[in-house]
């Protein structure tokens, strides 16, 4: 098994996404399970594509590929991560932050969170403070959460909580933020009320503000 683990990792990073879907079904059908093969092969594989984008190896071109063969495999996982008996236990709203495009960890985030029963309203990416402060107000989730992955886009979580506060909507949501530049610190000094390190640690996080 742990061959097909490193090849699924290997067709990733080099972007082709038909063989790396074709072994996601390989190894579901051999009955590993969804989320050992997300943390088994995908998520080590963007790390690497990530640190080779760092050294110059690869430039956008082959991050673009790695990322299109990583989203074609949560496709087919996303259902399955998300599948749940458990009842609707509250609303978590969702999105990237302005200027970011980065949406692979949001839509794991969402996946567990739904898997966990949690309702979830996906905003998507590059979400301004104004949309953001507009759907809590229409849609009064009970968690706003908000994904950043670069160090220039991390800032617009502060001016989403601050558009929060401004229109008088602070108080009625719990807001978490999360995504790799992130950390606790970061999320005291903007106010937040929780960090996610992981989807894992969201899932905790939106069932401690919203217990059964
Ligand atoms: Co970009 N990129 N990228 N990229 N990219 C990073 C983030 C980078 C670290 C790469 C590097 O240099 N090593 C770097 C950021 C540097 C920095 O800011 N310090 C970077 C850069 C520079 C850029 C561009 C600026 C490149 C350029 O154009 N010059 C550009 C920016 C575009 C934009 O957003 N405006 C860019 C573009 C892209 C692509 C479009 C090509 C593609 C994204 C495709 C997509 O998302 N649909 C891409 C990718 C794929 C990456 C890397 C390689 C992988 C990201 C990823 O999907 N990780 C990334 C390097 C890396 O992170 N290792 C990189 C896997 C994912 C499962 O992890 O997203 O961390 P992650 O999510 C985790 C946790 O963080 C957490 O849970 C998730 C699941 O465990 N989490 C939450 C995330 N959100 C959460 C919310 C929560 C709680 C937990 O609560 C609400």
């Amino acid at each position: 098994m742990d061959a097909l683990y490193g090849e699924l990792k290997e067709r990733v990073i080099n972007g082709d996404q038909n063989g790396a879907k074709a072994l996601v079904q390989k190894l579901l059908d051999a009955g590993e399970a969804p989320k050992s093969v997300l943390d088994g092969a995908l998520v080590p594989a963007m790390d690497i594509v990530g640190e080779k984008f760092q050294s110059n190896e690869f430039f956008i071109p082959e991050l673009l590929v790695a990322a299109r063969a990583m989203e074609g495999c949560l496709k087919i996982l996303q259902p399955l991560l998300a599948a749940s008996d458990t009842k609707p236990r509250g609303v978590v709203m969702i999105g990237t932050v302005r200027g970011d495009l980065h949406d692979i960890g949001k839509n794991i985030v969402a996946a567990m969170l739904k898997g966990a029963g949690f309702e979830v309203v996906d905003l998507g990416t590059d979400v301004d403070a104004a949309r953001f402060a507009s759907e809590v107000a229409a849609r009064k989730p009970n968690v706003l959460g908000l994904s950043a992955l670069l160090t220039t886009t991390m800032r617009a979580m502060k001016d989403t909580i601050e558009e929060l506060r401004k229109r008088g909507l602070r108080g009625g949501v719990k807001i978490m933020v999360g995504g790799a530049p992130l950390n606790q610190q970061y999320a005291d000094e903007i106010g937040a009320d929780a960090f996610g390190r992981d989807a894992a640690d969201a899932v905790r996080i939106a069932k401690q503000f919203v217990p059964a």
